[in-house]
């Protein structure tokens, strides 16, 4: 028997996600003690009704997670396209045939949401981080005895041989959710959390493509499976080479490494983010740096399998 694990979710409501919610409501080593949704790569009222719909639907557990809205804002916005996405799921039918939310909306901003559930847990919570640390930042500053209750940081974020954007006056070093809130990854690399990181080199072996869509096709007969590959129906998939718009497993990958540590392969290295200019949000390794346990590859076709069977249990 695996040990239970409490984990906290801060997601950016985007398909991966939503998905990722999705999977960890599947997992039964894995008690979900909250949900904050925060409108990096998506959008916030969408986001936090996908989530509770996507708690009825597919929850299994008597007490339902609370969702939480946050209030944080970022400092260079994602393109509109990419978070129109979260409108897409929000609207699968799937999700929409009772026509009632019953799953709890807290009324406190998702960082003291989040304080407040690491404080009312017994025991330490991991934290799970699929967007931005923005949150992260703020609870740590309002309330930093918080660490003590934190068992780790679980965040896909980061990228040391490559970055992934393509913006104006930036270099192309960053990744995303680094970028999105550069300020708020330096805080939180100044706090003695210890931190999971799954950066680019370890997602960028599980693009979205058609191989993995086929199967999703072929085992659409389960529930859970027919939502796997309608809600990435409108993510394009990697085809004959990669463009900006390439959509990699990113997010799910992070998730799946909670559920089963054995999926990927992590090594100590020591990095600092770079808080401004026009390498912004980049991770960089240096000596002097802090440690953190850098996720750097994992098996895409156990990936594929854990993934699905985790879909055939919805
Ligand atoms: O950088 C990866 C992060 C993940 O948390 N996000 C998407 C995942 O949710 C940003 C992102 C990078 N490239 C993208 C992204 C793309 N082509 N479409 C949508 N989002
Ligand atoms: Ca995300």
């Amino acid at each position: 028997m695996s040990q239970m694990k409490s984990v906290y979710f801060n997601h950016d409501a985007g398909v991966d996600d939503l998905v990722s919610l999705f999977m960890l409501l599947q997992m039964d080593n894995v008690e979900l003690t909250g949900v904050s949704v925060i409108p990096a790569d998506g959008y916030l009222e969408p986001g936090a009704d996908a989530s509770r719909k996507i708690i009825d639907r597919f929850g299994h557990g008597n007490q339902a997670p609370e969702t939480a809205k946050s209030n944080s804002r970022g400092k260079n916005p994602f393109p509109p396209a990419w978070r129109m996405h979260t409108f897409y799921v929000d609207a699968l039918p799937i999700l929409n045939e009772s026509g009632t939310m019953e799953a709890p909306l807290s009324d406190l901003p998702a960082h003291r949401h989040m304080i407040r559930q690491l404080l009312a847990n017994e025991g330490k919570t991991t934290l799970l981080f699929t967007g931005p640390l923005t949150d992260l930042a703020r609870a740590l500053d309002e309330a930093p005895e918080i660490e003590e209750k934190i068992e780790k940081l679980v965040w896909m974020g980061g990228g040391f041989e490559r970055g992934n954007v393509d913006e104006p006056e930036h270099d192309g070093t960053a990744e995303w959710n680094v970028f999105w809130d550069p300020e708020a990854a330096y805080r939180v690399w100044q706090s003695g959390i210890e931190i999971d990181l799954v950066a680019l080199e370890s997602t960028i072996k599980v693009p979205l493509d058609l191989k993995i869509r086929k199967r999703w096709a072929t085992e659409r007969r389960y529930e859970g499976v027919d939502f796997l590959g309608n809600c990435y129906a409108c993510c394009p998939p990697l085809v004959h080479m990669e463009n900006n718009s390439t959509y990699y497993f990113w997010d799910v990958l992070t998730t799946l490494s909670i559920g089963k540590p054995e999926l990927v392969s992590k090594k100590t290295i020591n990095c600092v983010v770079i808080p401004d200019g026009k390498s912004q949000g980049r991770t960089v390794e240096q000596a002097d740096g802090r440690p953190v346990n850098l996720v750097y590859d994992t098996d895409p076709e156990a990936f594929a399998d854990y993934m699905i069977e985790l879909a055939k249990k919805a």
